[in-house]
Parts: structure tokens; sequence; C-alpha cells
């Protein structure tokens, strides 16, 4: 009887000094293995009589089933411990702050263009879309351009490497009137239009970007007048600014597709920013080669035209003083505006 509890006070003690689950299992032969103390014993029984072996036998089998229950204390032990350690490393801080998606948010230029389209459409004014990657007819000739003109040279113009049915090249739009006089071929006068979005123009500096905004308008009907469009335009000003204290000059100026052509200086009258006339704009009344054009007679209509870069009309609208902050994607610019 000393045996079998010295057997059983040495398994308690192995057991609890092995440290992982593989050297438990080597132990464990020590007790219960086919040469184990155990074992050993009741190979021992077969000098015993028979009431005698039923007295050990029954002896031996519960202290092999203490050794067992040991053996499996230990074992669900080492259990624990392995999902305790999983647990602890793979513990979520349930109080940390979550990781939103981010929701995105307007470019302000995109809000500019939104906010002309808006305005622009409560006084009756459509609002024309069209291909970026244009017909040299549309994009010069139809415009009164000349070959020989600045703003149609290789150096002003990207071109793409594609051809039109007629065989010339294609550009990039440098302006969006191609699609003023897509509109005009398409509609029946009286027409007012406006055509807002991207142009390309090989140009990059402080000041310039390959890639700007444009919005033209373009009003067409039989006894319009420079008046007219000047009514128009500071209507426009003036909400776009949300102010009435802006007043709009003309300026004569020059433009292939307009004659005569005038470019908009607006200044306004009160604030921080009154009394500095700031160039906004160029406009004029339609050329008759570009009317006629349009599939329209010269002398029946006539049609105001004018143009503005978004870029322009956004950094005075919020104060922005530089034309890159638009294009660097910095997100501590861009959030100032959603
Ligand atoms: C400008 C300035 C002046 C313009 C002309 C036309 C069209 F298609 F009617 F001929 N659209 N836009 C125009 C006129 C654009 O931008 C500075």
């Amino acid at each position: 009887m000393e045996d079998l509890n010295q057997i059983i006070e040495d398994a308690r003690a192995s057991f609890a000094s092995v440290t992982t689950p593989a050297d438990l299992e080597n132990e464990k032969a020590k007790y219960l293995g086919k040469s184990g103390a155990i074992t050993a014993l009741l190979k021992n029984m077969s000098k015993l009589s028979h009431e005698e072996k039923r007295a050990f036998g029954a002896k031996i089998n519960s202290a092999k089933q203490a050794v067992e229950k040991l053996l499996e204390e230990r074992r669900q032990e080492f259990a624990n411990e392995k999902m305790q350690k999983r647990l602890s490393s793979e513990a979520i801080d349930v109080t940390l702050a979550g990781r939103t998606v981010g929701m995105g948010g307007l470019h302000p230029v995109i809000r500019t263009w939104m906010r002309i389209e808006e305005i622009f459409r409560t006084i009756g004014f459509d609002v024309a879309d069209g291909p970026e990657i244009e017909t040299d007819w549309f994009s010069f000739t139809a415009l009164n351009n000349p070959p020989n003109h600045p703003a149609r040279s290789m150096q002003d113009t990207f071109y793409i490497d594609m051809k039109d049915e007629t065989g010339k090249q294609m550009p990039l739009r440098p302006h969006t009137s191609p699609m003023q006089v897509r509109y005009a071929r398409q509609n029946r006068p009286p027409i007012k239009v406006i055509a807002p979005g991207r142009t390309y123009r090989v140009d990059s500096d402080a000041t310039h970007s390959p890639m700007f905004h444009q919005v033209e308008g373009l009003w067409i009907a039989e006894d319009i007048s420079f008046a007219d469009l000047k009514g128009v335009y500071v209507d426009f000003l003036r909400r776009f600014f949300e102010t009435e204290d802006l007043i709009v000059r003309f300026r004569p100026s020059y433009f292939p597709f307009t004659e005569p052509s005038a470019e908009v200086d607006m200044m306004f009258t009160t604030g921080p920013r009154k009394g500095k006339w700031l160039e906004i704009s160029g406009s004029g009344e339609v050329h008759p080669n570009v009317v006629r054009n349009f599939g329209l007679d010269p002398e029946k209509y006539i049609g105001f035209a004018f143009g503005s870069g978004l870029e322009r009309l956004t950094m005075l609208r919020y104060g922005i003083d530089d034309l890159r902050l638009f294009f660097e994607g910095d997100l501590r610019f861009l959030k100032q505006f959603n």
C-alpha cells in the first residue's frame, strides 16, 4: 500500500514538474506505460491468491485511476494555459476608437462647378456636357481659330495618338467651346447654355495647370445685346459670391471666336477685398463665322458668349492663394471644404 501511495505522490510531483505537454506524455509512460510502475505491480499479481488478487487488483485500479486523473488535470492545465495565451494575444480592445470608413468629400472646384450649374439653371440655362477628346474642327476651325493662332499651336495643345474621320489628329479640348458648337448645332434658338468641364493645355507653373476647369456660356437670340450679357453675368457673380456689393466692367480684348471681345473684371465694393479690379472672365459677341458654323444666319441671330476658369473663381470665393493646392491632394487642404 505504501508503494501505491508513493507511486501516486511521485506521479503528482513529476506531472507538476514538467513544463510542456510533450514532457507530460513522457512522464505518463513511467507510471502507466508498458514498463511503468503500475503496470509492473499488475505483473507481480500472478503470485497472489485469488482473494488477494481481488483486493490488490482493486487497489491498483484505483491508484491507476488516481494517476490518470492527475494526468488529465495536468493536461487540462496545459490546455488552459494555451487558451489563455491565445486569448490575450488575440484580444481586441473594445474601448479603442473605431476605424471608420472615410466618407470622402467634394473637391472645392467641383463645389464651384455644381454651384454654377445651379445658379445658371435657375435663370433658364441648360447645361451641356461632351467629349474631352475632340476633333480639330470642333476645337478650332468651327471657332474661327486660324491655323496660326497661338491657342492652336502644338505648344499649347495636347494631341493624342488618334485621328478623326477626316484624318486629323485629335486634341484634348483646350477650352469647352467645342461643346458650345455641338450644342448650338443640335438646338434651335433661343439658346441659353453653359458648358462646364475639364480642359487641357501644355502649361504648368505656379498659376497654370495642364488640366484645369472652365465654364463657358452661350446665349443666342434675335434681339439681345452686351447689356443683356452683362446683366446675366453680374447676377451670376452676385449670387456666386453671395453679395450684392460687387460691380463689373467690360474691357476691350481679342478672341478669335468673338467680335467685339471683352475681358470681364469685377470689384467688391465693401469688405476686405474692396476696391481692386479682378480679372474674372472673357466674353464677346460670337463672330459671324462661328454663328454660321452653328448652322445659323448671322444676319438674323446674335450670340453672346463668355468663359471663366473654375479654379480662378474658386480661389476668389474661398481666398485660396495657390493654384497648386487644388492638385496636390493634401487632405489638410481638402477637408476644409467638407
Ligand atoms: C471665352 C471668351 C469669349 C466663347 C465663345 C464660344 C462660342 F462657342 F460661342 F464660340 N464659347 N465660349 C468664349 C468667348 C469663351 O473664354 C475666355
